[in-house]
């Protein structure tokens, strides 16, 4: 690899040290290399402290819950699942924040933005459950543990809501256990967390 094509680049750290081992150019990576390799060792210097805060995501339509169709979702809104998961998670010695959108794009800004600082996700993706790679992928680059929540149990209704691409992530799915399955979903993440 020669040192005068790479510079200037972005350098990842994994190329950089690739760099530094390899190349003939000694003072051009050097400039690039220290800085580069300072930042890379910081991280095992100073860690992020882990966060306790849990992000809890619901998809389309959730905003109607315990307004719209109590027979099948229950008479809970979203408000009440909220201040229980809060609840819960305190008793656990976490932090909730619950969401909701009717956009898979602001979804996926929410899932991309956990990364940043969340311990853990627990997401209800509704009707994206069946449909949507694009949240799947948004979650395969989130690398703490994820809970997938349906209210319903998906498995006993229309065949097209027996597939998730969701769960193909998740690291623990659950369904039909009413609005009960948020704060079994927070019990299930503080143990995975601890
Ligand atoms: O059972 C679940 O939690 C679901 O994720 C709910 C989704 C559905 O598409 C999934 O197959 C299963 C639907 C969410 C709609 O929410 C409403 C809530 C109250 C009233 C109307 C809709």
């Amino acid at each position: 690899m020669c040192s005068s094509t790479l510079t200037g680049l972005n350098i990842r750290y994994g190329e950089l040290i690739a760099v530094v081992t390899i190349s003939a150019d000694y003072r051009v990576i050097k400039k690039g290399g220290i800085i580069e390799l300072a930042h890379f060792f910081r991280q095992f210097l100073y860690p992020r402290p882990m966060s306790n805060l849990i992000t809890i995501l619901n998809g389309p339509n959730l905003n109607l819950l315990g307004i719209r169709e109590p027979e099948l979702y229950g008479a809970d809104t979203l408000s009440k699942v909220s201040t229980r998961c809060e609840q819960v998670a305190g008793e656990l010695g976490l932090r909730t924040v619950l969401k909701q959108t009717n956009h898979e794009g602001e979804m996926i800004d929410w899932i991309q933005a956990a990364r940043d600082d969340s311990a853990g996700v627990i997401i209800n993706p509704a009707a994206w459950s069946h449909t949507s790679v694009a949240i799947l992928d948004a979650l395969n680059t989130f690398e703490g543990p994820v809970i997938e929540v349906h209210i319903s149990n998906i498995h006993a209704r229309e065949p097209f809501r027996h597939h998730s691409y969701v769960s193909n992530r998740a690291n623990g799915v659950i369904a039909g256990c009413g609005v009960q399955g948020y704060a079994f979903a927070v019990q299930r993440l503080a143990t995975l967390l601890s």
